[in-house]
């Protein structure tokens, strides 16, 4: 869907290999790494990333810190920490949705055009596919309409065909 300058769409692959100005990073409140996502980037970047991390003081659910990229394509890493889902009625979704609108805000903050998002707490944090689509492409353009012009492309990172049909589909009932 393309929304002023801004094209955002759904692509499969590995985001530490790709070219963004900004990825963003499903991390964990301490910010100092773990499994899936965070620690292919951390992997990735190399060990410099858990240097500045250790200074940013941990994150909050729902919030967003910026670090350099090191080593990888990436200029910068937005990092965010998502929900652990715990059944649907313990404010979730708009945890979810405030990791998206966050790292938005960081984006704009840092100037960065072009971002990779992978499928927040879809993983570890097990947050139902579908659902976390749903609210991912509803807060991303909600952002967007608001900002029409701060970005070229928002990708929507997703690690196996399974995720790629959920946000395609979330994006087509949009
Ligand atoms: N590129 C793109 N997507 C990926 C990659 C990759 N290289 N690796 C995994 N995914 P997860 P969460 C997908 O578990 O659920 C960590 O330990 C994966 O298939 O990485 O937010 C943190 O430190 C899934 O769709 O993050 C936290 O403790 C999505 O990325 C916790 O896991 C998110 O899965 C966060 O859990």
């Amino acid at each position: 869907m393309i929304i002023g300058s801004t094209a955002i769409e759904a692509v499969e692959g590995n985001i530490v290999k790709m070219e963004f100005d900004a990825i963003v990073n499903a991390a964990n409140s301490s910010l100092l790494g773990g499994g899936g996502v965070d620690g292919a980037i951390h992997r990735a970047a190399g060990k410099e990333l858990v240097h500045e991390c250790r200074l940013l003081g941990g994150c909050k659910t729902g919030q967003a810190k910026v670090t350099k990229g090191y080593d990888l394509p990436a200029n910068w890493i937005i990092h965010t920490v998502g929900p652990v889902w715990r059944g649907g009625e313990n404010g979730e979704a708009g945890q979810l949705a405030s990791c998206y609108s966050e790292s938005l805000s960081r984006a704009v903050e840092i100037g960065a055009r072009t971002i990779g998002i992978p499928a927040i707490s879809t993983g570890i944090f097990n947050y139902p596919l579908e659902s976390a689509a749903q609210t991912a492409v509803a807060t991303l353009s909600a952002f967007v309409e608001q900002h029409p012009e701060a970005f070229d492309r928002i990708a929507l990172v997703c690690f196996d065909e399974q995720a790629t049909e959920a946000f395609t589909k979330a994006m087509k009932a949009f």
